[in-house]
């Protein structure tokens, strides 16, 4: 898979993309990461991004020309271009699991106050949020994409049966989990982990992990008012 971002921060990206189980994919080739700089797709001695808003208000709007130009500079048949904004649809592990299929994906970060209309209009499939707040730009939740969808794609994790079997994407919270030691501060692992007997470590799982839900997210339960 191959993922381009474009951003006017593209060091916020270091880190994060050369750390752990991210690094060792990109190493590996599973996934390729290219983060554009959007200013050099802006024109004039000052390579202005943004500007007032048509109509008044507060803050500045980010340009259409320099992110259609940059979006049209990466875009091939095949590509899924995402604009990364607090008025999309709310991410959640059934879209990474639909994003993590894709050939190439063109991730576009907002700055300031939102981006021109015309860029959605223009070279926009599709806009996500990863929640319902507003950050100063788009680059962490760009981040946030990005990582979510690394570890579905095959290699990436080592163990492949790992993202399709966790909780997460039956619609489950996980279950507790314990390791080594046994016991600790008078805290004991519970007897059924340590039984060997893994019919009943499934079945308790599974009712903790409903538990759980139940108790924690309502909303994820079937059934519920809250149901998305
Ligand atoms: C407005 C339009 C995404 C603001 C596009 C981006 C929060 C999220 C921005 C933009 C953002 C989110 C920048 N804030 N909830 N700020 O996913 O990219």
């Amino acid at each position: 898979m191959k993922i381009d971002i474009i951003t006017l921060f593209p060091r916020m990206f270091e880190g994060p993309l050369d750390e752990s189980i991210l690094k060792r994919a990109r190493e590996r080739g599973l996934i390729q990461i290219v983060v554009h700089q959007l200013r050099e797709f802006a024109e004039g001695k000052h390579r202005i991004t943004d500007d007032r808003p048509f109509g008044g208000g507060p803050g500045m709007v980010m340009k259409v020309e320099p992110m259609v130009k940059c979006v049209e500079s990466l875009k091939k048949e095949g590509s899924h271009v995402v604009l990364m904004a607090p008025q999309g649809r709310k991410l959640d592990q059934s879209m990474l699991q639909r994003l993590s299929a894709k050939e190439h994906l063109i991730l576009v970060c907002g700055h300031y106050e939102g981006v021109d209309d015309r860029v959605r209009q223009l070279v926009v499939d599709e806009e996500i949020s990863i929640g319902d707040y507003v950050l100063t730009n788009g680059a962490l939740p760009a981040m946030i994409l990005v990582d979510g969808v690394a570890r579905l794609v095959p290699g990436v994790l080592g163990h492949e049966d790992s993202a399709s079997e966790e909780s997460f994407s039956q619609g489950l919270l996980e279950y507790p989990q314990f390791t080594r030691p046994p016991e600790f501060r008078g805290l004991k692992v519970p007897d059924v982990l340590v039984s060997g007997n893994h019919e009943e470590i499934a079945k308790w799982r599974k009712k903790m992990s409903e538990e759980k839900t139940r108790n924690v997210r309502p909303d994820l339960v079937k059934g519920d008012a809250g149901e998305s």
